[in-house]
């Protein structure tokens, strides 16, 4: 089916005949290869020749305070992110109308009769203006080998896949599934939907064949693209192993692109195609598709408190001009600059701050594909004095597990190019803000703990953008972003006002970055962020509105919990669990956890007859998440108890669990709703006999 052709030098991958992977040269694919690059190769130092983004206060001049910006932003959306949208971003068809809600239905619509491509404001702008500055730095699992990718091979190699993909049948609309190591390929393969109009469903590559086979399924996906193996921390995964079993499952799929990371020898089945052949054939060119502004871009699967994981949808211009917007004038991102987010491409971190918001801005963006302590403590800022990294964003659970360390492991490199560092997944708390902002940043760096989700698209309350000069506190997020209008609600509904206050945290405002449903069910995207405070988009967490008018972070309100800056939905563990033929019952809850934010503990309750030992059971379990979900759903502990504490209408009340897992047995509170009273007692004994 497929020609046959000479092989260009592929960027991404190398050439495979049917059954095995070939050893063709590239730059991209020399993954084994050390390759020793100066910091003078890879920063983009003298090539800047487009004109750097206007600062917000040059784009508003007649509105003189940051204060002034943000309040016009709030009253006049509209010609606020009409007058980014037209500035910032290039279209094939200017939009002549910036909103067309309906907000009773939840539908929301930002420039809808506008058209833009967003691999071409991604790439091809950028290619045109500078195309040898690097667009990424490819930060590989081996230590020491970074390979720098420029705008213009970033294009050749996002339009060659385009190609690939077009040639197989993949079309407007048309959903494709990525299982994929960080990495450039990961990049282009995202771009390269958007290209011809295809919407990606990126899966985090630690995901298990089942996460990913219904991830596939929900979707309808026809087609994925993977690669032989990854490698994370100097361990092999077998991705391609993974993809068969998923696919074995899904009969929607009707070819599997296979890349290579390892020039491992990977099985090929009838309906893998190796992915370096199919690229040889294509060329370096590739019509844009057409796009509607509200054309969809991506789809991203995240945990909520009940059901499957949900395809968060995001659209194309609004969510773009979003990440764009934030990533700019969060990180006080200017030309010039080596943005190091390093979070995975698998995570809406990744989406918004490795790919869209950095390469719509034309710059330099990091991809890591490692781990904090691989091949020891300092990799994080081992990178950064060899990168030249001016930015550098991550997750509290990192900083928590690095600051176990001695400090030279940080003293030892030098840190004088970053400029702000930042913090994303949950709460950042004091210990780790100190030693981040104080030891890692030398108090002279901006540090932003930056608040949002997968269905905000991009950063929603962070320290900046504010007033030149104004404070940044420890361990807050403090402040809304443009366009976004924090609401504090109360269980009833009802609008809590003032300073010093708790609440419900919603937003209040339309922003172009909000998600635009849940694909396939728009009731679920209603009844979830819609339906609980009415008027308002419900964010799921708690807040806390200081007397300044901050803003603080209070955790989760439902069932979901925060692992490792994972969301994980306790009923997703729970149906996992009672699989297990001796498993009666089974409630898990969160737990504070010194590193991993939270924690998951599981209570059950085993039926009579269980003939195997409890400790099998548990490493049975143990496997059954893992298989399930993925390694960092696994229970931390297991309590076997005698009942679970139920009200008489038999709702579990897991605010009494949680406080038993918390180990603040004095807090439970009013327990006599219970139908059962006495059981707690019992499962406070249960869990004092486990420890
Ligand atoms: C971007 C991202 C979203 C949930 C969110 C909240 C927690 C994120 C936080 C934070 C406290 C912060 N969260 N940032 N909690 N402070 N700075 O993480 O998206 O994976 O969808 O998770 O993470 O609970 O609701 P996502």
């Amino acid at each position: 089916r497929r020609k046959s052709c000479h092989p260009h030098p592929p960027l991404c991958c190398a050439s495979s005949p049917e059954g095995s992977v070939s050893k063709a040269p590239g730059p991209l694919r020399s993954s084994l290869r050390a390759t020793s690059v100066s910091k003078s190769d890879v920063i983009p130092a003298g090539d800047i020749t487009s004109t750097p983004i206007p600062e917000i206060t040059d784009v508003f001049p007649e509105l003189h305070t940051h204060e002034h910006i943000h309040q016009f932003s709030l009253d006049h959306p509209e010609e606020f992110w009409g007058q980014l949208a037209r500035s910032r971003l290039e279209w094939q068809r200017e939009f002549k109308t910036v909103t067309a809600h309906e907000p009773e239905k939840a539908i929301f619509r930002w420039f809808p009769d506008g058209q833009l491509n967003v691999s071409v404001n991604c790439v091809d702008r950028h290619a045109r203006h500078h195309p040898d500055r690097v667009a990424l730095l490819w930060e590989k699992d081996e230590p020491g080998q970074q390979e720098p990718i420029t705008y213009r091979q970033l294009k050749d190699e996002m339009c060659r896949l385009a190609n690939v993909l077009r040639a197989s049948g993949v079309g407007k609309g048309d959903r494709v599934a990525l299982y994929l190591p960080v990495s450039p390929l990961a990049v282009a393969s995202m771009l390269a939907c958007a290209r011809i109009g295809a919407v990606h469903s990126v899966v985090f590559a630690g995901f298990s064949a089942e996460a990913l086979a219904s991830r596939i399924q929900d979707a309808g996906a026809e087609t994925v693209i993977t690669t032989d193996q990854a490698v994370r921390g100097g361990k092999v995964i077998q991705l391609k192993q993974v993809v068969d079993a998923a696919v074995a499952k899904c009969p929607s799929v009707r070819q599997v692109f296979v890349g290579t990371r390892t020039e491992s020898q990977v099985k090929m089945g009838p309906k893998d195609i190796a992915l370096d052949k199919a690229l040889s054939c294509e060329g370096t060119e590739c019509e844009p598709a057409v796009q509607d502004a509200e054309d969809l871009l991506f789809l991203l699967y995240t945990s909520g408190s009940t059901g499957s994981p949900k395809g968060v949808a995001h659209t194309s211009a609004g969510y773009l001009l979003y990440a764009a917007t934030t990533h700019k004038h969060v990180f006080d991102y200017r030309d010039g600059d080596v943005f190091g987010c390093v979070a995975d491409v698998g995570w809406i971190t990744g989406h918004s701050y490795v790919v869209y918001g950095p390469l719509a801005n034309g710059a330099t963006t990091v991809l890591f594909e490692s781990t904090p302590t691989y091949p020891n403590p300092g990799r994080y800022w081992e990178t950064v004095a060899r990168l030249g990294i001016t930015h550098f964003y991550c997750a509290p659970t990192a900083l928590r597990l690095l600051l176990r360390y001695e400090d030279d492991w940080v003293k030892r490199y030098d840190r004088s190019t970053l400029r702000v560092l930042g913090s994303v997944g949950e709460p950042l708390n004091h210990e780790a803000w100190h030693w981040f902002n104080d030891l890692v940043g030398e108090k002279r760096c901006t540090l932003v703990d930056t608040w949002w989700q997968t269905e905000t698209g991009g950063i929603m309350i962070s320290p900046r953008p504010s007033a030149p000069g104004a404070p940044v506190l420890p361990a807050l997020p403090m402040r809304p972003m443009f366009g976004v209008k924090p609401v504090l609600c109360e269980p009833n509904g009802g609008v809590v006002e003032g300073m010093g206050v708790d609440g419900a945290l919603c937003v209040g405002s339309v922003w172009p970055g909000i998600a635009r449903t849940i694909y396939g069910d728009h009731k679920r995207y209603v009844d979830t962020y819609f339906s609980p405070y009415k008027g308002y988009y419900f964010s799921g967490d708690g807040a806390h509105r200081d007397q300044d008018g901050y803003y603080h972070i209070t955790g989760r309100m439902d069932d979901v919990i925060n692992v490792t800056g994972h969301r994980l939905g306790t009923a997703e563990v729970e149906d996992a669990m009672m699989e297990h033929p001796d498993v009666a019952e089974v409630a898990v809850v969160g737990f504070p956890h010194e590193v991993k934010g939270e924690g998951v503990f599981a209570f059950m309750i085993l039926k009579d007859h269980t003939h195997e030992s409890t400790e099998e059971i548990k490493n049975d379990l143990r496997k059954l998440v893992r298989s399930k979900i993925a390694g960092y759903a696994v229970p931390e502990t297991f309590l076997i108890c005698p009942g679970l504490p139920k009200t008489r209408s038999g709702k579990i009340m897991r605010r009494i669990l949680r406080k038993v897992a918390a180990n603040k047995p004095g807090e439970l509170g009013d327990i006599s709703t219970l139908a059962d009273p006495t059981i707690v007692q019992s499962i406070i004994d249960a869990y004092n006999e486990n420890r």
